[in-house]
């Protein structure tokens, strides 16, 4: 007979909470659970595949190692951790603690007490070289958090807003929303809905007609790569109009002089016609947006991938604060944390610009952000020659050889690595080249505590979860990995709740390891719900989570004398704003754009069958009569080439695009394949990129997004 029991997927951060049927420790079923899940029984196709992913044929269950002969073979893991562990040591004590770096990539987000133990392993060794996805992924919001400082109230609640402007994001297929943008990460689309039912409007800037912007009251299509110039205009016309906030910017903000001689160029004219839209888009946009009591302008990955991303996302969050698009005095907190409880007041926090301070990068004048150095320079950080260069890279959970785009620079880069060890269930681009692949285990694998949706879930809410079936005999958990190779290494590691912002060193409280018998998971997670609401016990007696009963709680008033403003026109914005004016808005022909698939998360799922089916290629969509203007029919194989690269790709027809756009998916094919997509699986977009050039300023972001391409039939070129 199957056991029914409850747990909760680790795909993204929706956590949606689920019942699994499992038999001879196999899952053989799997539902939403909404007995107390704040977002119902909701459930995406992943949620089912990352069920059959435990034990599909690709499936890692053992641990390989390079062999003589240059091949991955399996390997005993207990050797394999213990010659890393005398590895790494070599290298710290002959070139110290730089010569180690790690990379955190999607599979290690939601992997919690690997998170917090790699954490604890580079603070031990004291290596400041961590590199994750989000300096290639939205760490423009984290420049424009440096550059223009922070609303320490936060963003308000969806329930709470009566304009949500979404730019370059797509929610209903990502589910990745607040506190980006508005939304709600789990069933995003019937959030939206709600919402709108009680009178809410929702925009969608986006140059694809995407599936949240069929929600859309207004949906704008520009040009790929104009959001700071359509931002910078909106902002004209709200200054012209007089019709931002005043008393929230009398409070809290200061530049608006500097903002207006800034803005100015940006004539609603010159920026329609620079983003290519219709003038009354624009000028509906910037009223909507001014006369909203309650809005909250956010943003994706489209405005953070493509050119001048640093500068869209600041001027986005330009138009947010000139209205006010924050939580204010007196909202209730729909969601005042339940592992993490916290007291939230209305203040302005000064701009910090971390990266100006501590320790730099070898290759680049520029610190960390956030405590992180920018990815995109991780490959110079290798090659560039010097007794401090990364000489062992650590990859957690990520592919960054096809994330990172440009093959050519960082795949010599990374061969060059004196040790290369990845933590994955597969073995994909990056496992390809590794020393070793350390086979991990998968999440119903695992105990895990709902901590990376505590501030993300609309309402209070907490879940944890005991493993639901046994790992394979060959497989290990992520933080036994950092645990056991410490240990071998004859360091000792701490324990502590991080999270975003934290500098782990400066955390007093922690729990140190016993260093030789191995931490019992459950009460290294005991010890991370120390401080929360929902006591450990009552979490355990309760495996569908638990909606804490809290009297209600407020933002309140910052104490007297505290706080600084907003900074919203710093002198490298305005100077970057000018440089926009001169600069030519139409290369193209094409411009090559990001988007995701339902089905798979980055590159995991990629390979489930059910995916496979509707995306045997990631598919390039281009607008049907655009097709017909080359001559191109369905599923013909094109040639999309960039200043940078060239790749082969299948068409397909999307009649929701602008017509000068062709969008794909990243993380497809294999990363330097000749050829036919179908017989590699896909096309390796990030070949269209350069890590040399177009790089932005601050965080080194590549350009994935507003890519300028053209685009022949494949036959036509050799
Ligand atoms: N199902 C699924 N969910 C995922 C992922 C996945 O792979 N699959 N990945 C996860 C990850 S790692 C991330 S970072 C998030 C990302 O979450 P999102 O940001 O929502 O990602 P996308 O769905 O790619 O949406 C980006 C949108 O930006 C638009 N766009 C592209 N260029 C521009 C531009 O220049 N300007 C504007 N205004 N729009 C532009 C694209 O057309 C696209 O619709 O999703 C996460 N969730
Ligand atoms: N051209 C282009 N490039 C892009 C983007 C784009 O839109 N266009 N998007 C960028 C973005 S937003 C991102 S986030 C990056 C993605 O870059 P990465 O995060 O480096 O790539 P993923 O494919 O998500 O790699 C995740 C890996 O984690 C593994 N994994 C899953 N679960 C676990 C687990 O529990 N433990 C461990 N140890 N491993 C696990 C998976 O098998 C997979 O191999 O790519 C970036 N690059
Ligand atoms: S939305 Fe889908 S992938 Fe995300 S947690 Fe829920 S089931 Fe998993
Ligand atoms: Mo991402």
């Amino acid at each position: 007979m199957p056991e029914k029991v409850k747990s909760f997927c680790r795909n993204c951060s929706a956590l949606c909470a689920m019942d699994l049927e499992v038999e001879d420790n196999r899952i053989i079923a799997v539902s939403g659970d909404g007995s107390a899940s704040p977002y119902g029984a909701y459930m995406c196709v992943k949620g089912r595949n990352s069920a059959e992913f435990h034990s599909a044929e690709e499936r890692l269950v053992n641990t390989l190692k390079r062999n003589q002969s240059g091949e991955l073979a399996p390997y005993d893991v207990d050797l394999a951790l213990e010659e890393i562990g005398a590895k790494l040591k070599d290298l710290l004590e002959c070139y110290g603690p730089r010569s180690i770096a790690l990379y955190h990539g999607t599979g290690a987000y939601r992997s919690v007490l690997g998170a917090q133990l790699e954490k604890s392993f580079l603070s031990a060794i004291g290596s400041p070289n961590l590199f994750s996805t989000m300096t290639i992924d939205q760490s423009a919001k984290w420049v424009t958090m440096g550059r223009m400082g922070v609303m320490a109230s936060g963003k308000p609640a969806l329930d709470d807003i009566d304009l949500a402007v979404v730019v370059g994001n797509n929610p209903v297929v990502s589910h990745q929303t607040y506190p980006f943008a508005a939304g709600e990460s789990g069933a995003p689309g019937k959030a939206f809905m709600a919402a709108k039912a009680r009178g809410m409007k929702l925009v969608v800037v986006d140059p694809r007609r995407t599936e949240t912007a069929r929600l859309a009251d207004l949906h704008i299509q520009p040009r790929p790569g104009q959001d700071a110039a359509l931002f910078a205009g909106v902002a004209h016309i709200l200054l012209r109009d007089n019709s931002y906030n005043h008393d929230f910017c009398d409070q809290f903000v200061n530049q608006l002089d500097a903002l207006k001689v800034a803005t100015k160029p940006f004539t609603p004219d010159t920026v329609a016609k620079r983003c290519d839209i219709p003038l009354a888009e624009l000028e509906m946009l910037a009223k909507w947006i001014g006369d909203a009591e309650r809005p909250f302008v956010g943003s994706g990955t489209g405005p953070s991938m493509s050119a001048h991303s640093n500068l869209n996302d600041h001027m986005i969050e330009v138009v947010n604060a000139l209205v006010g698009g924050y939580r204010r005095e007196g909202d209730e907190l729909r969601n005042p944390g339940t592992l993490n409880p916290r007291k939230v007041v209305e203040m302005a926090v000064a701009p910090s610009r971390t990266w100006e301070r501590g320790p730099k990068c070898r290759s680049e004048d520029i610190g960390q952000l956030f405590g992180e150095f920018p990815t995109a320079l991780l490959p110079r950080e290798i090659t560039e020659p010097g007794s401090d260069k990364i000489r062992a890279l650590i990859v957690f959970g990520g592919d960054p050889l096809m994330a990172l785009g440009d093959p050519e620079v960082a795949l010599p880069a990374f061969e060059s690595l004196d040790l290369l060890v990845c933590l994955d269930a597969r073995v994909n681009e990056t496992g390809k080249v590794a020393d070793y692949i350390v086979a991990t285990s998968q999440p119903f694998e695992r105990h895990e505590l709902s901590i990376p949706g505590d501030g993300l879930y609309p309402r209070a809410f907490a879940q944890y979860t005991r493993p639901v079936i046994a790992m394979p005999p060959g497989v290990i958990h992520d933080w036994a990995f950092f645990w056991q190779v410490a240990a071998h290494m004859g360091l000792s590691l701490t324990l502590k709740y991080w999270s975003y912002g934290k500098d782990f060193d400066a955390i007093k409280e922690g729990l140190p390891l016993d260093m030789d018998a191995e931490p019992d998971p459950e009460a290294m997670f005991r010890y991370l719900a120390k401080d929360s609401v929902v006591p450990f016990d009552e979490l355990l007696a309760n495996p569908q989570g638990v909606q804490p009963e809290v009297p209600k709680q407020y933002v309140r008033p910052a104490p007297e004398g505290l706080g600084g403003r907003l900074a919203l026109c710093p002198d490298d914005v305005a100077a970057e704003l000018a440089e926009l004016t001169t600069e030519n808005s139409h290369s193209g022909p094409y411009f090559l754009c990001c988007r995701r698939i339902l089905e798979a998360m980055n590159s995991a799922y990629r390979d489930s069958p059910r995916t496979r089916r509707r995306y045997p290629v990631n598919w390039a969509y281009m607008h049907p009569d655009e097709m017909a203007s080359l001559g191109l029919e369905p599923e013909d194989e094109i040639c999309i080439q960039s200043e940078h690269g060239q790749i082969t790709g299948i068409v397909k027809a999307d009649p929701g695009l602008r017509r000068d756009v062709v969008s794909m998916t990243h993380m497809f094919g294999e990363l330097l394949a000749s050829g036919a997509p179908g017989e590699h699986g896909g096309s390796n977009v990030g070949r269209l990129t350069s890590l040399r050039k177009y790089l932005e300023p601050i965080n080194f972001m590549p350009r994935y997004s507003g890519v300028p391409v053209s685009v022949s039939e494949a036959a036509s070129v050799d």
